[in-house]
């Protein structure tokens, strides 16, 4: 056991002749870190158990440890990152430890430790159920719900509900405060969330991760405030001046209510 070697992981995997993490390291330096094989041209020695006299003498300070030139009371942590480059953290962010490393996924990922890469994670699979009276339908880095008819997906994307009782405002989103030409939204309110009468009323162009549009105002430059629910449950804005009152329906329809002459007007 001399000598610069390749080291393997996964090696009771199918294909572990493929699962090399690097190609000239060290009996030591493989197995005492994330190794579990070690050899050349796929003849793979396995690597001691962690409860073996043998681990213990060729790691003796423990996983993530080496032993630097034979001085046993040292210890020098191994650099996981730099010494397996991308094989220890496909598809992530690796950042070394001492003892050890970190795997930072993205989102709708999660470290897979014997693939030693970020692997989608099945929201689907989960116990809490991520589709309420849906079904769900997995993704790379995400899911999504379907309803079976007349059922329809509420606001937030991930509930079945009834026709009637669906509404947009039951839901708190982010706010887009801006929609580009291409209709790609940009400039989220970052310092909270809103309903989608509130977010397209008060501060925004669109709401929710879908980007949905909020209708066509034309209120000029008149400040927006919220009134209280009207007759119907119906969320109404009402602007200072003009005198305009802006009833965003439930259709997600605009409405303007012209009341010039009076200012006290109510839908
Ligand atoms: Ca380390
Ligand atoms: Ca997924």
């Amino acid at each position: 056991s001399s000598g610069r070697r390749e080291c393997y992981f996964d090696t009771a995997a199918p294909d572990a002749c493929d699962n090399i993490l690097a190609r000239n390291v060290t009996w030591q330096e493989c197995c005492c870190t994330v190794g579990e094989g070690w050899g050349s041209g796929c003849r793979i020695q396995q690597c001691p158990g962690t409860e073996t006299a043998e681990y213990q003498s060729l790691c003796p300070h423990g996983r993530g440890y080496l032993v630097p030139s034979g001085d046993l009371s040292a210890r020098r942590d191994v650099d996981e990152c730099q010494l397996f480059q991308d094989q220890v953290c496909k598809s992530g962010v690796c950042v070394n430890t001492a003892p050890g490393y970190s795997c930072y996924c993205s989102n709708g990922f999660y470290y897979h430790a014997h693939r030693l890469e970020c692997v989608d994670n099945d929201e689907c699979a989960d116990e809490e159920p991520a589709c309420e009276g849906g079904r769900c339908v997995n993704t790379v880095g995400s899911y999504h719900c379907t309803c079976e008819p007349p059922l329809v997906l509420d606001g937030s994307r991930r509930r079945c509900v009834s026709n009637e009782s669906q509404s947009l405002d039951d839901n708190l989103g982010v706010c887009w405060q801006e929609v580009g030409p291409d209709l790609v939204c940009s400039r989220p309110r970052l310092d909270r969330q809103a309903t989608y009468t509130e977010c397209c009323c008060l501060y925004g162009e669109a709401w929710g991760m879908d980007c949905a549009l909020c209708p066509a105002q034309d209120s000029g430059t008149a400040q927006l405030y919220t009134a209280p629910r009207g007759p119907l449950g119906i969320l109404t804005c009402a602007a200072t001046s003009p005198k305009i009152l802006i009833t965003i329906l439930q259709t997600s329809k605009c409405q303007q209510l012209k009341s010039q002459g009076q200012s006290q007007q109510r839908p």
